[in-house]
């Protein structure tokens, strides 16, 4: 698990900040003494509010599942014996299940999707005396009922996050994160398992001004000079000529920074648009095809096909990026020849003959259901979920046409085969990033560190050790999980909350 700075926190407190209150940002990500962090940030200053972001619900990971509202349910027990401030919520763990959050958390008021102007409205009605019920994406238990005004989300937000005035940046670039940085919001796609053109931030896109993205990247460059910028936006390429302002606005300015991204799309990415990246400074980045079988991109809805894919794979292979490409295994229609389609891809275009291998394949197994996705309702009509199903359990669609013995078999062999393909679940016998990312914080490694990967799997193949991380009984886990989620009781009866010892999940803390 890769640190994540917390951007969107910095956006509400710079917001805030400019709204003229007094602001303090306490960023727990690297505490161990949490008690006493709070202690110190509470009672040193005595905020009239307190606002809590979260970011992530669980790990979505199917073979080992981590649940993190606990550990937040924790550390909002702290807060509240600390102080009377109303507690608000927000992020986007917060925003995907607003009820079941401030329920399950006991917060006062939930902010969905972006907090910017509905975090600095709800002070301002506070402050009045008034209730902040109507105010868009404020979310409140109203006259003993849960409500919740609807966000409205149509311009970008302006103001500049300054993430490096409000959190310590060393401790996440020693994990080999980034300086992030949001050029727009809104996603077009429609991606069927996917919540970022729902709550997150809309399909109606925001773009901001390529001058203004590269004044705050100038800004952050000179007075925090981060090793590298990284920008979050739900699809980097996309649209491009949007992504080309931005890169061209780079290239034209004196000083040099590096920089990566997650979310590229494999449509629109030709040998042109990469050489522009090349030259802007990109040392790296993520591509999300999801699939490489032109069924499964169909079914996935992901709105480009395997052409488009071989294309991205062709222009990709002529620089030498490290590139990690994601992959879904299980979606909709999902069988064992379509698995061998995007196996096939990777052998023949994710392995490079030339040394050393540049590319790597991130293979997640099983989808995580969210609430108001297509999957949803999918899920719901073939039985994965029921209409009493918690949301804030990870919750998982694995297609039924996949014989799991013959799917880890797939796997397994090509990860054997193939040292560019990463696969989740050897990390419980050998946590191989852990130990790369304490080797990362002692010596310099060339970051991203899962450049390294590969080439330590190469050797572990060649070794024959790599055969030997093969977790016997995930056919059967698996199995077990899908059964336990889907089970429908005979009368209906109130959902179980959510409990740290819950014997089919493995709620660790955070930490
Ligand atoms: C970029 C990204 C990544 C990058 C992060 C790079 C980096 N260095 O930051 C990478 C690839 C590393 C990544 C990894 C993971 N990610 Co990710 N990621 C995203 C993405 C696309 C954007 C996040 C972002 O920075 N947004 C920009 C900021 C400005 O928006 P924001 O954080 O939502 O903040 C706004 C509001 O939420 C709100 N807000 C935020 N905090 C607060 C606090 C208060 C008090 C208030 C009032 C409001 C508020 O206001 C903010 C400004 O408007 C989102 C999807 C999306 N489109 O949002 C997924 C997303 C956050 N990721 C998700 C997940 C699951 C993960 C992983 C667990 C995946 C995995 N299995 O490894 C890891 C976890 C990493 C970690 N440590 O957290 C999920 C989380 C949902 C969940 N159920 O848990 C999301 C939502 C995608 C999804 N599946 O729907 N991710």
């Amino acid at each position: 698990m890769l640190a994540a700075p917390p951007i969107g926190l910095c956006y509400v407190a710079s917001a805030a900040f400019e709204a003229g209150h007094e602001v303090r940002v306490l960023d727990l990500c690297f505490k161990r003494r949490i008690r006493q962090e709070l202690e110190k940030a509470i009672i040193g200053f005595s905020p009239q509010i307190i606002g809590v972001s979260l970011r992530n619900l669980d790990n979505v990971n199917m073979l080992r599942p981590i649940v993190y509202l606990p550990s937040a349910l924790e550390i909002v027990q702290v807060i509240r014996e600390l102080t009377a401030a109303p507690l608000v919520l927000g992020g986007s763990g917060a925003s995907l299940d607003p009820q079941g959050v401030l329920e399950f958390l006991h917060g006062d008021y939930l902010i969905v999707s972006e907090g910017e102007k509905s975090f600095v409205g709800l002070l301002k009605a506070l402050s009045r005396g008034e209730s902040p019920a109507d105010i868009p994406g404020v979310a409140m238990w109203h006259q003993g009922k849960f409500h919740l005004t609807p966000p409205q989300l149509t311009c970008f937000p302006l103001g500049n996050p300054r993430l490096g005035r409000w959190v310590d940046l060393t401790p996440y670039e020693k994990m080999g994160s980034s300086y992030t940085v949001q050029t727009k919001r809104g996603c077009r796609m429609r991606c069927i398992y996917c919540t970022y053109n729902q709550v997150l931030e809309g399909n109606r896109l925001r773009l901001r001004s390529p001058v203004d993205v590269v004044d705050e990247i100038e800004e952050a460059f000179y007075r925090f000079k981060p090793e590298s910028f990284e920008f979050v936006d739900s699809v980097f390429n996309d649209p491009v000529d949007h992504c080309q302002g931005i890169l061209e606005e780079i290239v034209r300015r004196p000083w040099k920074a590096r920089f990566t991204t997650m979310g590229v799309s494999p449509k629109n990415l030709d040998t042109q648009l990469l050489h522009l990246m090349q030259r802007a400074g990109f040392s790296s980045f993520m591509i999300t095809p999801e699939s490489a079988s032109e069924t499964m991109l169909t079914n996935y809805q992901k709105g480009f096909g395997i052409e488009d894919l071989h294309r991205a794979a062709e222009a990709i292979n002529q620089f030498s990026f490290p590139v990690l490409w994601y992959f879904l295994v299980g979606g909709p229609g999902e069988t064992a020849h379509t698995l061998q389609e995007t196996l096939e891809f990777i052998g023949r275009h994710l392995v490079r003959k030339k040394r050393p291998p540049y590319n790597l394949a991130h293979i997640f197994l099983g989808l995580r259901i969210y609430p108001g996705t297509k999957l949803w309702h999918i899920a719901l009509e073939e039985g994965f979920i029921h209409d009493r199903s918690d949301p804030l359990r990870p919750l998982w669609y694995l297609s039924r046409e996949l014989d799991l013995d013959v799917t880890m078999r797939q796997l397994y062999e090509a990860a054997c085969r193939w040292p560019e393909i990463a696969l989740g679940d050897v990390e419980k016998i050998f946590p191989l990033t852990k130990i790369l990312g304490d080797i990362g914080k002692v010596f310099p490694l060339p970051k991203p560190l899962w450049r390294h990967l590969p080439v330590i799997n190469r050797l572990l193949i060649k070794s024959g050790l790599r055969s030997l991380f093969q977790p016997a009984g995930v056919p059967a886990r698996l199995r077990e999980y899908l059964r336990l989620q889907s089970y429908r009781p005979l009368s209906p009866r109130p959902v179980p909350p959510l409990v740290a010892d819950s014997e089919n999940l493995s709620l660790m803390r955070h930490r």
